[in-house]
């Protein structure tokens, strides 16, 4: 048994829920927190529990206070459009003296949530798919747009501050603490040449060409369910990193997950590559529902944005290798170095690929 696994039936007693729990599934989707699936006697699970990774998210009260307020806003968007609050909107479980959180006595912050059924978290996707999940996100995004960016917390800075990650990365290759980076020079040194592309969107957001909004900043497949039956979107999950931010960072987290020929951590890198017909059917659905909120430079930075998501997300995996696996939640030893073999690979054929990302964007201007 985990450590988390200890407390799943005692923080899931504490939470207000309709029935008693009476088991539990762990859920191995998502790199950071432990995620439980809480049974009440029924054949599906009822609640979903959750213990927040408080080294990564070192203030979990503010994080509850962002989601707590944004998922109050989003089910009056809902009711409005004349939708399900409890099905289009993460609903929050409070514990029985009405608290946001559980605390453990190894003091482990716990949250409930409502589970959907007959939904879809997937890694992969159709091109219909893939564009119901697109305007899941855009419509998403425009619930949120009157939402008052100001009053969230950052709960983790610089998230996608490019140039700062890129910082990080060179820190951890300097300071190589278990003589790591020599098994990767080759990678480590192709990363670094890509130094000039980070500030790209830092400096547009400097010039108010690009503007900061409410953003969901890890817009990957599988933080929206579908429909089981009609694929349609359903419900945006995971929000733990609702901060303000650019539509950049949203477009491009989600071109570098699913319009990826591959999975994030498949090894054959002879299949990952960047589908551009994926990117095309992804960029219309979104810009279907957010083109006319967008400026021209959002526009036809879209391209950029999955790129510097990509390379985030590639530096980010090879600086956990690097410094010990202490951040993402790793399945085997090297997964962390295999991740971000992939999510660099993705960038070199984008090296290649740019100017047709780029005309594909410009049909929509
Ligand atoms: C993490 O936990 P998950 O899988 O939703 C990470 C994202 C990365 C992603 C890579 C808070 O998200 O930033 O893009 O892994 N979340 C955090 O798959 O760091
Ligand atoms: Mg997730």
């Amino acid at each position: 048994m985990s450590e988390a696994e200890k407390f799943v039936m005692e923080a899931a007693r504490a939470f207000d829920f309709e029935s008693e729990p009476t088991s539990f599934e762990r859920c191995n989707a998502g790199h950071i927190n432990d995620t439980f699936f809480i049974f009440c006697g029924e054949e599906l699970p009822a609640y979903i529990l959750q213990r927040v990774n408080t080294n990564i998210f070192k203030d979990p009260e503010s994080l509850m206070a962002n989601i707590y307020g944004v998922c109050e806003h989003l089910r009056k968007k809902t009711v409005e459009e004349g939708g399900d609050p409890d099905r289009e909107v993460r609903k929050i479980i409070l514990t029985k003296d009405g608290e946001k959180y559980f605390i453990d006595e190894e003091g482990g912050y716990w949250r409930a949530y409502l589970c959907l059924n007959h939904v879809l978290c997937l890694n992969e996707a159709d091109r219909e798919t893939f564009y119901n999940s697109a305007k899941a996100f855009g419509h998403f995004f425009k619930q949120l747009a009157d939402y008052p960016a100001e009053t969230l917390a950052e709960t983790i800075p610089n998230f996608h501050n490019s140039v700062s990650r890129y910082n990080d990365f060179k820190a951890a290759v300097e300071a190589d603490p278990l003589g790591r980076a020599a098994e990767c020079r080759d990678l480590i040194d192709f990363a670094l040449s890509k130094k000039d592309k980070c500030s790209y969107i830092l400096d547009r957001i400097a010039t108010g060409e690009i503007k900061l909004c409410v953003t969901h900043n890890d817009t990957k497949l599988n933080n929206v369910l579908l429909d089981e039956k009609t694929k349609e979107g359903v419900c945006v999950i995971d929000l733990d990193t609702v901060m303000p931010g650019s539509i950049l960072y949203d477009f491009g987290d989600s071109i570098r997950f699913g319009a990826s020929s591959a999975k994030e951590d498949e090894t054959d890198l002879d299949k990952v590559y960047m589908d551009l017909e994926m990117f095309e059917i992804y960029a219309k659905g979104f810009l279907e529902e957010l083109r006319p909120t967008m400026t021209e430079a959002e526009v036809l930075g879209l391209p950029m944005g999955a790129y510097l998501m990509t390379y985030e997300t590639g530096v980010r995996f090879l600086g956990d290798y690097l410094t010990g696996d202490t951040y993402f939640k790793i399945h085997y030893p090297g997964h962390n170095l295999d991740r971000a073999r992939n999510q660099l690979k993705l960038i070199a054929d984008m090296d290649k690929k740019l100017p047709e990302m780029e005309e594909i964007v410009r049909k929509f201007l």
